[in-house]
């Protein structure tokens, strides 16, 4: 008998909508074909080690409350490893097979290149044989570029230069521990790449530093045979003032910049797209027309607060909208659905992990659904082609073909009368999508 970290908890089950047991699923059925794939296919949940295992549910202006009577609090290998069956534990009782890292939440810190780096195989080999005996897979690694004291001015942007060493010393080793582990992603979150004033900041050379980062990791890629999927994840600001990858629009401008849009897709997080002033569906939106959407961080921000929340995404709007992108590009290739979301600080028992991440998969269940449905109805796509198809035919297809010229277009213009607009129906479409929530 194996000891149980969660032993109040069973695996939680689909129990459908009439349920009244806190710990079944209502909506999300993992077997259930919707739109021709399982619910699990679809949607590739995946539990990010930094909030499950690390988040000790602190806030700005307190430290952490989480309840983790498994973790004896040091920085010992011991702990680290003990950490890996808690994790395993909760990820065969709430049913997800994908997971997420930062080389630090897996491993210790040793203030020690050398032996934090020995320390990080440690984990690696147990979270191996782990993932061997479960059959669960790894999403997308990363390395943690902004909690060390040496980050605070930026790792790959840094203005110094042996921080910039010790950044690209990380990179290499979390790329080794994703590549052991199979990992089908390796993300690049900016940390604090950014800056807090300019007064002190060229931001010529922080960007062409951070781009020759990211030019060395796709080099190391080859050479080392490593096949995942490299992604960047946009965040406007927080911790710095001004994050260089700040919204879906500037990563993509930054990767065109440095030719780098070939080897990188986006990680788009629901919470930083708030923060950045746009919806997810912006986001989503502007990633999937240039062909670079690649994995999301499912969560949600408060629009009271406005600092990255990470809250669980029940907004069955949002969860609409990410479903229907989804579902428009064909569905995840390396990517999936990875809760970047912890509990609320006075949420800090346990058994609040399994609460949270039900809600999360629900409400992404019935996301699912309700675009199934919606694009299965055709009248929204309908709504828009209509929208556009004077540009099917006749001026607009000179448009469209690029043949029309400043001259064409004021030729015609001058022999037709004064344009007649349709409406653009905002309510009676909002009207249609709520029939389906
Ligand atoms: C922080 C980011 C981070 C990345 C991974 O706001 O969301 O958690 O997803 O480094
Ligand atoms: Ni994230
Ligand atoms: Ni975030």
């Amino acid at each position: 008998m194996s000891t149980s970290y969660f032993p109040d908890v069973p695996k939680i089950a689909y129990e459908g909508p009439k349920s009244r047991n806190p710990f079944a699923f209502k909506q999300y059925n993992a077997s259930e074909v919707v739109a021709g794939k399982t619910m699990a296919e679809h949607l590739r949940f995946a539990a990010p080690y930094w909030h499950v295992m690390r988040g000790v549910l602190s806030d700005p202006f307190g430290g952490g409350t989480a309840l983790m009577p498994w973790d004896d609090g040091s920085l010992s290998v011991e702990n680290a490893i003990k950490r890996v069956d808690v994790f395993f534990e909760f990820l065969d009782k709430i049913g997800i097979d994908f997971w997420c890292f930062h080389d630090r939440d897996i491993a210790p810190e040793l203030n020690d290149l050398a032996k934090s780096n020995a320390a990080l195989e440690k984990v690696v080999d147990k979270l191996a044989a782990k993932q061997q005996e479960t059959g669960k897979k790894l999403l997308w690694g990363t390395a943690c570029l902004f909690s060390h004291p040496r980050f605070s001015q930026g790792g790959g942007t840094s203005p110094n230069a042996d921080v910039y060493a010790y950044a690209a010393a990380q990179v290499k080793a979390a790329m080794d521990a994703t590549h052991r582990l199979g990992g089908l992603g390796y993300t690049f979150w900016g940390g604090r790449e950014g800056y807090s004033t300019l007064w002190n900041t060229d931001m010529k050379r922080e960007l062409d530093h951070l781009a020759h980062l990211l030019h060395m990791a796709v080099d190391y890629k080859q050479k080392i045979g490593f096949k995942g999927q490299f992604y960047i994840e946009p965040k406007p600001r927080e911790p710095t003032t001004h994050q260089y990858d700040s919204d879906s629009a500037a990563c993509l401008n930054f990767l065109r910049e440095y030719g780098l849009l070939k080897d990188f897709k986006l990680n788009i997080e629901t919470n930083h797209a708030t923060l950045a002033g746009h919806t997810m569906l912006h986001e989503l939106t502007v990633a999937v027309n240039a062909g670079a959407l690649g994995s999301i961080d499912a969560n949600r921000g408060d629009e009271l607060i406005g600092w990255d929340t990470d809250q669980f995404p029940t907004n069955l709007y949002t969860n609409v909208e990410v479903m229907l992108i989804v579902l428009g590009m064909g569905g995840f290739t390396t990517g999936g659905l990875n809760f970047d979301a912890k509990r609320r600080r006075e949420s800090h028992e346990p058994v609040d992990l399994f609460h949270a991440h039900i809600g999360g998969m629900d409400a992404f269940a019935r996301g699912l659904k309700i675009a199934a449905a919606i694009q299965a109805d055709g009248r929204f796509e309908e709504f828009v082609k209509a929208r556009y198809a004077t540009f099917d035919s006749g001026v607009g297809k000179t448009v469209e073909d690029k043949t029309a010229t400043l001259e064409s277009l004021s030729a015609y213009a001058l022999s037709h009368p004064e344009p007649v607009l349709a409406s653009g129906r905002q309510e009676m479409l909002e009207n249609i999508l709520n029939d389906y929530m």
